[in-house]
Order: C-alpha cells, then sequence, then structure tokens
C-alpha cells in the first residue's frame, strides 16, 4: 500500500511520499495532543478533526478536539444531524502537541497558543506564511476531508459510517456541492458512498435559513427592481437583515448582478452569476469608498460598509459598475 511504483489500476488513492511523512510524523508523537479546527471552525474543518481524533485513536494516539473560538452555522448544522456533540472552546494551554486541521496560517487561529509546543498542521490551502512546526499543506485539493481520507488510507485505518458522512460533509461543503471539485475528488467520494447515504448527508450540509431569513429574502425580492444592461441584468432591492442571501436569490431568479443594501445599517451586499465577467470584491472596494467606508470580496460575492447617509451613492456605485461590465467594458477598475 502506498508504494508509488504500483500502477495505479491496483492502486487508486496514490498516496504521496509526503502523506507518507505526515502519517509517520503523526505517529511519532508522544503526550498530550489536541486538535484545532480554524478559527470559526466550517464543516472541511471540523469534520477533518474529528476525523483525524479517530483515525489516530486505532492507531493508539489519544488526542481531544477543540475549537479555537466557534463553529459556523452549517458545521453545527452537521455535527447535530450526526449526533456529535459539539468540542468545546478553547482549552487548558497544558497540551505537548497541537494539531491544526485545514490551517496553517497563524492569523486564522484566534488566540491559540502554539509557542513551546510541537505543532503539525493539515491544511489545502497554500499560505507564505504559515506557522512553525511540520506543516503539511495537500496542495490542489477541494477539501482537508480528501486530505484526511488519504491519511486514513496510509495509516490503514478503514472509516465508519459516520467518519465517512462527515469526509463527504466536509467535502460536499468546501467544493459547494462539487462545483469546486477536481478529478481527485470523484473517487473519494465514491469510496465514502460505500458507507455515506448520499441524499442524507447533503440534505443536512445544505442550509435551511430560518423563517427570519425567508421573510427577509422574499420582502426584499418583492421590492426587487431590475435593469437591462447589454445581455445581461442588474437587480437591487432593499432589506433590513441576511442582504447576502437576498442578492444570492436575486442572482438565482435570474440577475447577472444583484446587490442589496440596508440604508439602516449602512451596508450593501452583491453576488454575481459565476458566467458574469467581472468581480464582486473589487466592485465593493469602489463602493466602500463612496460610502466613505470600506469594501473587498469575492470574485462572486462581496460587500460594503459605510456612513449610512451615504448608501445611496454607495448602491449607485455598484449599479454603475456592473451595468459597465455587462457592456464589456471591462477597464473600469
Ligand atoms: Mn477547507
Amino acid at each position: 500500500m502506498g508504494n508509488l511504483s504500483l500502477p495505479s489500476v491496483l492502486n487508486p488513492y496514490p498516496l504521496s511520499f509526503f502523506m507518507k511523512r505526515l502519517a509517520k510524523e503523526l505517529l511519532s508523537l508522544k503526550g498530550a495532543t489536541q486538535i484545532y479546527p480554524h478559527s470559526i471552525a466550517d464543516v472541511d474543518a471540523l469534520a477533518g478533526a474529528i476525523v483525524l481524533r479517530g483515525v489516530l485513536k486505532r492507531r493508539g494516539i489519544v488526542s481531544s478536539v477543540h475549537l479555537v473560538d466557534t463553529a459556523n452555522r452549517q458545521a453545527r448544522q452537521v455535527l447535530e444531524a450526526l449526533r456529535i456533540p459539539l468540542p468545546s472552546a478553547s482549552p487548558s494551554a497544558d497540551a505537548d502537541n497541537i494539531i491544526l486541521v485545514d490551517v496553517s496560517n497563524p492569523n486564522l487561529l484566534g488566540n491559540l497558543q502554539l509557542a513551546g509546543k510541537r505543532v503539525i498542521a493539515i491544511d489545502h490551502h497554500f499560505h507564505s506564511h504559515h506557522v512553525k512546526g511540520y506543516v503539511h499543506v495537500e496542495r490542489g485539493a477541494a477539501s482537508t476531508c480528501e486530505a484526511i481520507f488519504s491519511l486514513a488510507k496510509q495509516l490503514g485505518v478503514p472509516l465508519n459510517a459516520k467518519q465517512s458522512a462527515l469526509l463527504l460533509a466536509g467535502i460536499l461543503s468546501d467544493t459547494a456541492f462539487f462545483a469546486g471539485a477536481n478529478a481527485d475528488t470523484f473517487p473519494v467520494v465514491a469510496e465514502l458512498l460505500k458507507k455515506a447515504d448520499y441524499a442524507k448527508t447533503a440534505a443536512f450540509v445544505r442550509e435551511e435559513p430560518d423563517l427570519s431569513q425567508k421573510i427577509a429574502v422574499l420582502k426584499a425580492m418583492q421590492r426587487a427592481q431590475y435593469e437591462r444592461a447589454g445581455i445581461g441584468i442588474v437587480a437591487w432591492s432593499n432589506a433590513g437583515s441576511f442582504e447576502l442571501g437576498a442578492a444570492l436569490a436575486l442572482v438565482g431568479a435570474g440577475a447577472d448582478f444583484a446587490f442589496i443594501a440596508n440604508p439602516k445599517e449602512g451596508r450593501i451586499s452583491g453576488a454575481k452569476r459565476a458566467s458574469a465577467k467581472g468581480n464582486v470584491g473589487r466592485i465593493m472596494e469602489r463602493a466602500g469608498r463612496a460610502f466613505a467606508g470600506s469594501g473587498g470580496g469575492h470574485e462572486n460575492v462581496g460587500g460594503a460598509r459605510g456612513k449610512p447617509e451615504k448608501t445611496a451613492a454607495a448602491l449607485a456605485e455598484c449599479l454603475h459598475l456592473s451595468k459597465l461590465l455587462l457592456l464589456g467594458n471591462s477597464k473600469i477598475y
């Protein structure tokens, strides 16, 4: 197993040299070991941490999982569905070893103290600035849960139904239901599905909005306005809460760009269809200036905040820039 000279037909999961080294590193741990997902743990981080604890236990390494601060709503929902208690936040500082899951950047660890401890980080995000210790970055992996799957293989530990569901949940969450998956993701998922149920797992990863969110989004949609620009549509509305959810709903309903302003709080959230050109984060940087505040985000979602009385001006900037983008003017920011 893990012999790189084996043809891939015999071993569909070629285990890398680095995975072997990681396994060796973990098996050499002595003393008290604590496992931490990153700050505001997501499903990939928390599920990966919990499965790692179980896998290590089977190899005689006892550890505990703790949170740096909290877990996000989706992660709490997944644990609840699988009847796994939510780990406690930062316990006593007397661990000898710290294993970080889905994180290798010291800025995502809250107040966790690493000084004087043996640190092993397992991540799939590459950071030029990472923690001191043994850092394993599964480059190109769509989720850390895929790395944990390979690690279990490397350690010869079979995964049970709950562990398989946890890893599947982490993969579904981090890839946004395979939108961010790659060719290595699917063989892992196929094997996890021998123990985990896809429909059930997918149902508890999918976030159910609560009643107040449903109403806020529907109200924003009732008030929505839209304008055609070139071959696209820009839509906008107001909401008193859940602005991003409302923006995403307008995109789901057909808008290429959607912006939801909250004039009371001085906030705007924006979203765009993946196929539309442009970058919402860049639009929000400009909107932030119009807001006398700040803004930013990613390619498809972003937000800005500033002085409430400048909300209309900031929204106008969002609409102006997104219309220019839809008209094919790509040199606007
Ligand atoms: Mn991740």
